[in-house]
């Protein structure tokens, strides 16, 4: 991969963005694939604070990577609806995935699952936008939110942990893996690894308190 790697993390301790997260929140849940991408085009977004990968909408109990049962690869994000809306987080779900091809397996179904009655109406009317633009079938989901199973450390953040030089720095700054998920800018860098934010931008990000410019 390539990109700059060095001075990446400004002072090589918390970034001013982790140090300000604001404590009100909403959650956003969706199903488009395999989660990683998702994690990343996400979690480079001024708003969100924090994102996290597993498994839902299924039955199976303690569902695993390689024992998924009926579950679907799930993004579950938390953001600041000052800063992003609901609305927002929906475009970027449309157009982060074709909807209009039949879902192959339970593990890649689209699925927006809606946290109350705000989101399922917004869910509903930008599918039926999809469908009139696109003028096909558009297999979408739309489900109550139930449960959420966290996904294995491995999966989270999985561009970034591809770039050992970054992680080793990451890893001194948030030796609790716990915390390293639910870093603001642990999901910053994330976006910038799979291309989603220039470096520069990047830097303004981290360097930033929260609320984020813009
Ligand atoms: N095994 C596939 C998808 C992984 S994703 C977590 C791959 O290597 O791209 O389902």
């Amino acid at each position: 991969m390539d990109f700059p790697k060095d001075g990446v993390i400004p002072g090589d301790s918390i970034p001013p963005i982790d140090a300000s997260a604001p404590a009100q929140t909403e959650t956003a849940t969706f199903a488009l694939g395999c989660f990683w991408a998702p994690d990343s085009i996400f979690g480079s977004l001024d708003g969100v604070v924090r994102t996290r990968v597993g498994y839902a909408g299924g039955t199976t109990e303690s569902p695993t990577y390689h024992n998924l049962g009926d579950h679907t690869e799930t993004i579950q994000i938390d953001y600041d609806p000052t800063q992003i809306s609901y609305e927002q987080l929906l475009e970027i779900f449309w157009d982060s995935h074709n909807p209009t091809v039949r879902p192959w397996s339970k593990q890649y179904m689209s699925i927006v699952f809606y946290h109350n009655s705000e989101q399922r109406e917004l869910a509903m009317e930008t599918k039926q936008r999809e469908e009139a633009s696109l003028g096909r079938q558009v297999y979408t989901d739309i489900i109550p939110f139930s449960e959420f199973h966290l996904a294995e450390d491995y999966h989270q953040k999985y561009y970034l942990q591809q770039v050992p030089e970054l992680m080793k720095e990451l890893v001194a700054i948030y030796p609790n893996f716990a915390d390293f998920i639910d870093s603001t800018a642990v999901a910053r860098i994330n976006g910038y690894v799979g291309g989603h934010v220039t470096f520069q931008d990047l830097q303004k990000q981290l360097n930033s308190s929260w609320p984020a410019s813009g």
